[in-house]
């Protein structure tokens, strides 16, 4: 297939890049973090989103050099913004592929920490709901180990998987994201709205940070903000835009 075999180039042709969209703390509106988003710069098609090759990506193998690109990428991207803004501190979440949850991820994280010299705490991967139920012990022993070298875990569109809250309170992670389709405005009823607030009050029981996705609106926002919700991300704030923009804000 033609995609595939651009793909296995994307890399050294200097294609890939990572787009940025800030997260916001609800209370005092500060940009409290960043959530990295790859795309593709494909030099017929135009721009890509992650969704026309993400999988493709997996299905090859190609998710490994990629995924270890990006988390270069992401993390040499925030050292330079921990120089250039010294006294702001920002978290930057990675999302990781199914496929790279194995020990390899472990040797990639240390080359990381080792290589560009970042704040304690201050990466964290997204992982999601479907990729704990495969094998929840073996899982659970990676992310303890990423959770050691001081790197935190953010539970991914939280909600729409198969629900983990029978073992959530045994996995070693920081904080759930509120999958969007419980914050979209078409669900703010009384009916749809028990969803979130579940979250929201489960995410305080369990002390766990908690952040809604695909915040749109304001009225999105003063209702998240009357819930308790602690940050949100969304088109409100900002697109998912190059790291130059990013410096901007
Ligand atoms: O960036 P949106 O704009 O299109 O991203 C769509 C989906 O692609 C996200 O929900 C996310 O799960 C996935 N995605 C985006 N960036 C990355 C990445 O760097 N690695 C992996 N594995 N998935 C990503
Ligand atoms: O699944 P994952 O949560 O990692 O990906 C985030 C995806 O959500 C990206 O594709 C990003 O472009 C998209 N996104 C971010 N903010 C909004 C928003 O406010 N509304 C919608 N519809 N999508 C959003
Ligand atoms: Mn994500
Ligand atoms: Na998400």
């Amino acid at each position: 297939m033609h995609l595939e075999n651009d793909l296995r180039k994307a890399i050294e042709n200097n294609q890939l890049v990572l787009y940025y969209q800030p997260i916001v703390n609800i209370k005092n509106q500060r940009i409290q973090g960043l959530e990295a988003l790859v795309r593709w710069q494909h030099p017929e098609r135009g721009l890509l989103a992650p969704g026309h090759f993400i999988n493709i990506a997996e299905n090859t193998g190609l998710i490994i050099p990629i995924g270890r690109w990006l988390l270069h990428t992401a993390c040499q991207q925030l050292a330079e913004w921990e120089n250039q803004f010294p006294h702001h501190f920002l978290k930057m979440s990675v999302n990781l592929s199914v496929k790279q949850l194995d020990i390899f991820l472990l040797e990639q994280l240390d080359e990381v920490l080792n290589n560009y010299n970042l704040k304690q705490n201050s990466l964290v991967l997204e992982i999601t709901e479907s990729m704990l139920v495969a094998n929840i012990e073996k899982t659970c022993d990676l992310l303890n180990q990423i959770k050691a070298k001081g790197i935190g875990l953010s539970i991914d569109d939280f909600g729409t998987g198969y629900s983990s809250l029978s073992y959530l309170h045994q996995l070693p992670v920081n904080s759930l994201k509120i999958d969007r389709s419980f914050v979209s405005p078409a669900n703010l009823s009384d009916r749809h709205q028990v969803i979130a607030k579940s979250i929201i009050a489960l995410s305080k029981l369990l002390k766990l940070h908690v952040i809604a996705e695909g915040v749109e609106t304001p009225e999105q926002f003063h209702w998240l903000k009357k819930l308790g919700c602690e940050a949100a991300q969304g088109y409100l704030f900002s697109r998912p835009v190059p790291a130059s923009d990013i410096t901007e804000l």
